[in-house]
């Protein structure tokens, strides 16, 4: 994409006084990187476009760091497919090791772009700081979002236009020069598989009902004993109703 249609989606105040170059190479660089590491996704977002997402913590820091990358890891189908009606111990394993998997190449990217000079802040896949509002310190979907990823499904999970919801993501926010990606087309159109298998009834066409998806996966955890908020079962309804397409 050239450089002069990248430019409205960046405040330039924000950028200017440090790096007024919205750089190609860098970015191939940086994906090449992420993706010799494991990586299944990579997208670049401008910090403005999520500011309201990244929670008052890391407000001053992130002033600092124009670009926002997105990292995802495509889930395993086999995985996936041991899921019916509840989640179960292979994917709490994988959903850790996938967890523990971006972690590692979020720190990794973040450790890259320090030697090359510059600042990065890598942001973990899974915790909660707020577990009132159940909030990170940003949301990992809204930068997906902004940097192509995928499309917000009905699901309210962030939609891979191949892999469906079956991805996971972190987060690196860095002042490394690097171009911006654009959100994509997408929608779910008249699929509604998420809906039929989840077993709370938390989405329908109106929208995602997030304390009733709540009280669903305290209820996987209680009476599985996981210790962990986890059920996957749209998930996998998308992942497959994606493969099917
Ligand atoms: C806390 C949390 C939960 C909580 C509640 C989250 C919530 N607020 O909805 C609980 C425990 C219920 C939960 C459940 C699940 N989670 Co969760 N969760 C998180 C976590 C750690 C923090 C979320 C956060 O900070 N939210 C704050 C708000 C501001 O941001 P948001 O939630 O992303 O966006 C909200 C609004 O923008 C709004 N919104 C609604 N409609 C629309 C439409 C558009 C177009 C836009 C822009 C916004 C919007 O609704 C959103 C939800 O409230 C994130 C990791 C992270 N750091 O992002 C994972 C994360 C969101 N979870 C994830 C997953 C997969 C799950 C589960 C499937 C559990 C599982 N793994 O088995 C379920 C699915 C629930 C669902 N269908 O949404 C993935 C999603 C991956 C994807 N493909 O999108 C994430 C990103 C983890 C990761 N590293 O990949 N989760
Ligand atoms: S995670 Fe489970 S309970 Fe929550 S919306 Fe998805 S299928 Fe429904
Ligand atoms: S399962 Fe179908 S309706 Fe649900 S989010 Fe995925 S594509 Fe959209």
């Amino acid at each position: 994409m050239p450089v002069n249609e990248l430019w409205p989606r960046i405040d330039i105040r924000a950028i200017g006084a440090y790096h007024p170059v919205v750089d190609d190479q860098n970015y191939e660089r940086l994906r090449k990187f992420v993706s010799d590491k494991g990586a299944d996704l990579f997208g670049v977002a401008s910090t403005d476009r999520i500011r309201q997402y990244i929670h008052e913590e890391l407000i001053d820091v992130a002033a600092n760091l124009p670009f926002a990358v997105s990292i995802g890891v495509r889930l395993q189908r086999s995985v996936l497919d041991t899921l019916i009606n509840r989640p179960n111990l292979i994917y709490k394993t994988h959903y850790r090791q996938v967890n523990a998997m971006l972690d590692n190449i979020c720190q990794l990217t973040a450790g890259y772009i320090q030697r090359e000079g510059y600042s990065a802040l890598p942001i973990n896949a899974s915790y909660i700081i707020d577990w009132e509002k159940q909030n990170a310190h940003i949301s990992h979907r809204h930068v997906g979002l902004e940097a192509g990823i995928g499309f917000w499904g009905k699901n309210n999970l962030l939609v891979h236009p191949e892999f469906g919801a079956g991805i996971r993501l972190a987060t690196a926010l860095t002042d490394f020069p690097l171009k911006v990606d654009s959100p994509i087309e997408g929608s779910c159109r008249d699929c509604d598989a998420c809906m039929v298998a989840c077993p709370a009834a938390a989405i329908d066409d109106d929208g995602f009902d997030f304390d009733k998806c709540f009280e669903q996966v305290k209820k996987f955890s209680r009476e599985n004993n996981y210790n962990l908020h986890i059920c996957g079962l749209c998930v996998r309804a998308c992942a497959d109703a994606r493969r099917k397409t």
